[in-house]
């Protein structure tokens, strides 16, 4: 850790004694869990150096645009537009955390039965740990889950800069009509923060630019259905966790140069795991950085994921915007159109999201899926029993898990996925 960085995390009012604990345990999963790993794709170096610097040179690079009159917009959830923000000359941060902090202090706050993933936002909060949070100029909630919405009146009291974004629960005309009426006041907001007026051509290339991460995230996804696996599941869900966090266009160079690699491999036969291993989709609530418990066991138990049926996999990049629209109106429509189709468990009914776990089972060639619920999220859980029946019908195996983000569990789902693994044998 550099005088720097020091004097970086000290300005931004973060603990450094808390913070240091955090890194340090960071840094010891990252060692055990992801560099541990035998035969990885070179081009994985990159993301184990955004991984080593995301508290480090990542945040001196946002203060360095702040400097520059740039602003920093942080967000819980992938119905905040990047769009939106690259076009108003703001950049986005994902803050979600996969790890608890502060646990005490936030049960102060929020019931004890409340999802890790929440918690543990409050946690970062309250310990001030997290340099992403304290650099936003703006955070935005999103009115998606009850947990969710009652959780950010508790967090403005908190967070200064709070904007609270309200989201449709249906799929309905006036929903699809709310949630155009959120986008156009968001896109105000965003003006008013950064002071900029969104263009026509200023959005088109935030449409440009947002499009073309996902592209990469879609190129790779595609080449994780060769078998052997040229990628494992815990460097894929890497990709997708740094897809929050990293330079727009960097992030998509950098899964391009990983895709180059793994179609050498695949012409060469090579992959991370033996042919014909046992091939899994995890689909469930997302995965926050560094929440990796779970590919974890089912990597150290033979088995390989092949994709992820998540907000930080698949469901957070599967559609593109429509690329075709000449005014503002006509490409804010169509951002409203892209982001509409998301199937967060959220909605009611959600049949899409049935049909969205059956096809990419079929896609990534897997023969079982890890239904993954975090403990008290009622929209996955709830969810969690028609998937498992529908994917029952069509005899694909499926094993519900419900945890949390610590490691007490560990050798408890350990033996249930080796023996699901094993049925998939
Ligand atoms: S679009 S999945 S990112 S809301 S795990 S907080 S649902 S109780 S995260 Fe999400 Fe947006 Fe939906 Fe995606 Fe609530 Fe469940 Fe906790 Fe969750």
């Amino acid at each position: 850790m550099t005088e720097n960085c020091r004097a970086m995390w000290t300005d931004l009012g973060l603990d450094l004694e808390g913070h240091t604990a955090l890194l340090d345990v960071l840094g010891k999963a990252y060692q055990d869990i992801y560099l541990s790993q035998k035969n990885r794709p070179e081009a994985m170096d990159y993301f184990d150096f955004v991984m080593s610097e995301i508290h480090g040179l990542r945040i001196m690079e946002l203060l360095d645009e702040k400097k520059a009159g740039r602003k920093i917009i942080g967000s819980y959830c992938v119905f905040v537009p990047e769009e939106i923000v690259l076009a108003a000359n703001a950049t986005l941060v994902g803050l979600c955390s996969g790890a608890d902090f502060a646990t005490e202090e936030v049960e102060k706050l929020l019931p004890r039965n409340t999802c890790a993933l929440i918690k543990s936002s409050f946690g970062f909060k309250l310990g001030k740990v997290c340099p992403y949070l304290e650099s936003a100029d703006m955070v935005v909630g999103e009115n998606t889950c009850d947990g969710k919405k009652k959780a950010y009146e508790s967090l403005s009291h908190l967070v200064k800069n709070l904007y609270v974004m309200d989201l449709p629960q249906v799929k309905s005309e006036q929903a699809k009509a709310l949630l155009k009426t959120e986008y156009d006041r968001f896109k105000a907001a965003a003006e008013h923060l950064t002071g900029v007026t969104i263009t026509a051509e200023s959005l088109k290339q935030a449409i440009r630019t947002v499009n073309a991460k996902r592209t990469a995230i879609h190129r790779l996804s595609s080449l994780r259905k060769a078998d052997p696996a040229p990628i494992s599941g815990l460097d894929a869900l890497l990709a997708n966790q740094v897809f929050f966090y990293d330079n727009p266009a960097r992030f998509t160079t950098s899964v391009n140069k990983i895709c180059d690699e793994l179609e050498k491999r695949i012409a060469d036969k090579k992959g991370v795991f033996p042919e014909k291993a046992p091939r899994i989709l995890v689909s469930g609530c997302p995965q926050a950085v560094p929440n990796w418990k779970l590919p974890f066991i089912v990597e150290t138990s033979g088995a390989v994921i092949v994709g992820e049926e998540s907000c930080v996999g698949e469901r957070g990049t599967r559609n593109l915007t429509d690329e075709s629209g000449e005014t503002i109106k006509e490409m804010m429509d169509a951002i409203v159109d892209r982001y509409f189709q998301v199937d967060c468990a959220i909605f009611t009914p959600n049949p899409d999201r049935l049909d969205h776990i059956q096809e990419m089972v079929t896609a990534c060639k897997a023969d079982g899926v890890i239904h993954y619920g975090l403990q008290f999220c009622q929209p996955y859980l709830m969810e969690s029993i028609p998937v498992e029946k529908a994917l029952e019908e069509k005899n694909i195996p499926c094993l519900r898990i419900e945890t949390d983000y610590s490691m007490e569990d560990v050798g408890q789902l350990k033996t249930r996925v080796e023996a699901f693994i094993e049925q998939l044998r």
